[in-house]
């Protein structure tokens, strides 16, 4: 499977940065943002490297969106969200900071006017790690 020793996802993927991981199987990963838009924010990529849209192959695409319905589900059951957006970003106008294939999993909330395009805040970690738990549980 193909990986890039510079990118930070394959690293949390080879378990050489931490991360607050909700689910993995042979193809995909999901795991807590640590720069959360909204409460609940998490991410699904596949294991494979590929940078956006045009670069990843359509079976790990396809795989990757299967483990976000799960999330979702696990989300929705978790935090009881009013709303959900499903999201992938390509390419820097987009506003993709990390170059490797993600769906971003969004719990939204009635009148929480956020903007896609947020900016990149550290979250509280302890919170964070905490909510990684409770949305486990409800896989
Ligand atoms: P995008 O802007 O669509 O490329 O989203 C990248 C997301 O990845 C952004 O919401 C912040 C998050 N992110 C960046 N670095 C890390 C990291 O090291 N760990 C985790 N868990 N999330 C990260």
């Amino acid at each position: 499977m193909s990986s890039d020793s510079d990118c930070i996802f394959c690293k949390i993927i080879a378990g050489e940065i931490p991360s607050f991981k909700l689910f993995e199987d042979e193809n995909t990963l999901a795991f807590m943002d640590i720069n959360p838009a909204s409460t609940g924010h998490a991410l699904v990529i596949p294991k494979e490297h590929a940078a956006d849209v045009h670069a990843v192959s359509e079976a790990a695409i396809a795989q990757t969106v299967k483990t976000a319905k799960m999330i979702a589900l696990a989300i929705d059951r978790t935090l009881n969200p009013d709303g959900l957006n499903l999201l992938q970003c390509n390419g820097p106008a987009a506003a993709q900071s990390v170059m490797h294939f993600h769906m971003h999993v969004l719990p939204r909330r009635e009148g929480d006017e956020l903007k896609l395009n947020w900016g990149l805040e550290p979250g509280d970690m302890d919170a964070i790690g905490a909510l990684a738990e409770r949305i486990r549980s409800n896989l």
